[in-house]
Order: structure tokens, then sequence, then C-alpha cells
């Protein structure tokens, strides 16, 4: 197949770019390094610094001797967007290019607008450029689970049947996000379910949880072929983070009571996640949704697992709450169906001890960069007037 990565120098872009390679697909990333840009404005390093996406592709190649294919520039660019896929003609686009941050869609009026322009936008040239150069392909679009928020109710794959004054029909599911971030994935579900509608297009849209690890068996293959690593405030989320938080030595952080309930699954389970959504296409005209998550935890449930696993590796990790600085349910029902990729075949890697020991070993290789003071939460929700 042909696969085309949009914001292939990403957390997920980059591992998804060289497993597709392996396994003998043509592959070409797309990227503009914004996120780069973004981490240097709000002062966020990834863990382990990152060799420039050139500099990946050359080991990659000298390695496997397999070319991935670059373009680099912006979603944002209606020709550019097109003039890669006329170039590149994908059988299968995955779409990673967007903003991931709930908090800094939050730091205020401007970066929520950046946030959506860039999400909403990009996306709206990738549906154009779909149907104008190629129809027939499979776009597999990243959605987030915290499109649907935290609703009292069951929360089915994408779509319900309501019965409504004695007439039914078939509907998105209801949304209810929580941040500006979360609502341009909305309004990106929203864009891509009229254009299968209306063009005929083909989308999965994998609504996916929170993906946490460090590697994968393509970034462990040589140096310089690691993926970008955050523990800050603002691109980390909170399985690495509080990994991180344990090793510096620094208390785990759960927000306000900290029964926040998510979807989680490992970076592993992603790419794997991924391949089975182009190995089985939607079908022309169809808007599909997968709920891509493979467990549901607590964030206190996620502090104890943590350091459980801390004190079995001889350090003494202590669980702080802090104030949370988001507005959001902190005690819920949280019920999310999740059988579509189960159906396809996915055999889940589940969080056990295990794992995060050997994630906190790779972190404690790298423990002299991390730097205490961008871990701690910069953006609230709702400034409070004093
Ligand atoms: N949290 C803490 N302590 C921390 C960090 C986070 O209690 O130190 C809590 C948050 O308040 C929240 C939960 O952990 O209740 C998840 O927060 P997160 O920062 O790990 O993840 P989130 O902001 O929801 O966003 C991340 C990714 C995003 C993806 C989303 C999937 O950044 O790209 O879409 O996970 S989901 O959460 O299912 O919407």
């Amino acid at each position: 197949m042909r696969v085309l990565i949009l914001g292939g120098d990403g957390y997920l872009g980059w591992p998804t770019a060289m497993y597709f390679s392996r396994k003998g697909h043509e592959v070409a990333v797309v990227d503009n390094f914004n996120k780069r840009k973004w981490e240097a404005e709000v002062d966020a390093s990834p863990l382990i610094p990152l060799p420039s996406l050139q500099e990946r592709i050359r080991i990659w190649k000298r390695l496997t001797g397999k070319k991935i294919q670059m373009f680099v520039g912006d979603l944002v660019h209606e020709r550019f967007v097109a003039r890669v896929f006329e170039n590149f003609k994908p059988d299968a686009i995955i779409h990673y290019g967007e903003q991931p941050s709930a908090p800094f869609s939050m730091i205020g009026n401007e970066r929520a607008v950046e946030t959506q322009v860039n999400n909403v936008v990009g996306n709206l040239n990738v549906i154009f450029s779909m149907k104008r150069s190629s129809p027939n392909a499979h776009l597999i679009k990243l959605g987030t689970m915290g499109e649907y928020g935290t609703p009292n109710i069951d929360i089915e794959e994408g779509w319900i049947t309501i019965r409504h004054k004695g007439r039914k029909d078939r509907l998105l599911f209801p949304k209810k996000p929580g941040s500006f971030y979360h609502l341009s994935k909305v309004h990106d579900s929203a864009n891509l379910e009229f254009a299968c509608r209306i063009w005929n297009l083909r989308v999965t849209d994998l609504n996916q949880g929170v993906v946490y690890g460090i590697e994968t068996e393509e970034t462990q293959m040589a140096p310089g072929l690691q993926t970008s690593f955050h523990y800050d405030d603002i691109f980390g989320t909170a399985l690495n983070r509080f990994c991180v938080q344990a090793v510096a030595g620094l208390p785990i952080t759960p927000y306000g009571k900290g029964g926040q309930k998510r979807g989680f699954l490992n970076i592993v389970d992603t790419l794997r996640c991924v391949e089975l959504a182009t190995q089985n296409p939607a079908k022309k005209g169809e808007f599909r949704v997968f709920n891509q998550f493979t467990e549901v935890f607590s964030v206190n449930e996620l502090a104890e697992i943590v350091r459980d696993a801390a004190k079995k590796m001889g350090i003494d990790a202590k669980v702080k709450h802090v104030k949370n600085p988001r507005k959001e349910a902190e005690d819920h029902y949280y019920k999310p169906v999740h059988k579509e990729l189960l159906k396809l075949g996915l055999k889940p890697h589940k969080l056990s001890e295990v794992l995060v020991e050997s994630m906190m070993a790779k972190i404690i290789e790298h423990k002299d960069n991390i730097e205490d003071e961008i871990i701690m939460p910069r953006v609230v929700w709702e400034k409070k007037k004093t």
C-alpha cells in the first residue's frame, strides 16, 4: 500500500512511519514542524533530545534500506495538500497532523483559535484533496475519546440509535468535550461524516484514549530512531508524566480528587490499531468510528500503579493531589464500548507494573534531562477573579 502519514514527525507519526515501512509499504510523511515550534514557545522539551525528521529518515534508510519520502509543508495550505496527494497518490492516509494538547488550546484566545484553525482547516483540506485526487483512498483520522466527555450513560462507538417521540434514527453519538482542543476533533468528525455522506469517501475516525509508552520495536532498532516523549504540563500525558515524576523524586500529581476515568492504551497498540484499520477499510460512503483504547483507569489508579512499580525499583514515590487546573468531573460514571478493534483482531498489551517498570528504567537513563520546573500545571481552564 501507499501510506501517507500526516504529522510524521510526532509522538505517534514517526513510529507509525517506521512500522509501515518495515512491513514493506511505500511510506511518505508530511510535517510542518509546528509542534517543535510550539514546544519551544511553551518551554517543553522532550525527555530525549530528538534528531530532525530528515536525520531519522536517513538513519532508517541506512539501517533497513527502506526509503521514507518526506513532504515539508502545512496542511492549512490547500495547494500544498493538493500537491502532496497528486504526487504521492495514497491508498491510505493516516492523519495525526494536528495540535494535540488540551492545555495548549486553553492558554487563551490566540491558542484556542490557532488550535481550531490548524486542526479543522487542515482536516478540511485533506477531505477536499481526497475528493479531487484520491476518492477511493481510505482516511484513518485520529480523533479522541475526549470528544464524548464523560456522559452519565454508556458511550457507544461513534453512533447511537435514538428513539424520540415514536420515531427513531441512527445519529452521531452526542459530544460534550472538555477543551477547545477536544472540540476541534468534534468539528473534524462532523466534517468527515458529512463528506462521506455527500462524496462517498471512506473514513475511519479513531477515537483514541490517552496513549502511554516510550518505545516501539522500531524505535529500539538504532540510536536516533526514538520518538518524542513529553512529561511537561502541556504536551505530557498522565501516565508518562507520573513515571517521570517518580523517577525525578517529585510527587505524582493527580489533579483534584483523581477520580477522573479515561481510556488508555500502549503506543504499540496504537500502531496495531491503525494497521487493522488499514487492512479492513471502511466502505465507500462509510464514516466508521472505533473507540481506540484497551483499559479504563482513574487517575488515582494510575498514580498507585506508578507508585507501586517505583517501590519495586527502590524509589519511594509519593502521591500528592494538586488543585485541578481543568474544569472536569472528578467522580463520574464511565462506560465506553470498545469492541470493533478487538473484533478485527487486536490483542491488547495491558498495563502492568512490569511495563511501568520498563518505562521507568528507560526514563532513568535520561534522568539528567528532566527539568523540574516544566512539570507542575501552568494553564488553568478558568482564571478566578481576585
Ligand atoms: N491529569 C492528572 N494529573 C496530571 C496530568 C493529567 O490528574 O499530572 C488528568 C487530567 O486532569 C485528565 C486526565 O488526567 O483528567 C487525562 O489528562 P491527559 O493530560 O493525560 O490527557 P488529555 O488532556 O485528555 O489529552 C491526551 C492527549 C490528547 C488525546 C487525549 C485522549 O494529549 O491528544 O486526544 O489524551 S482522551 O483523554 O481520551 O481524550
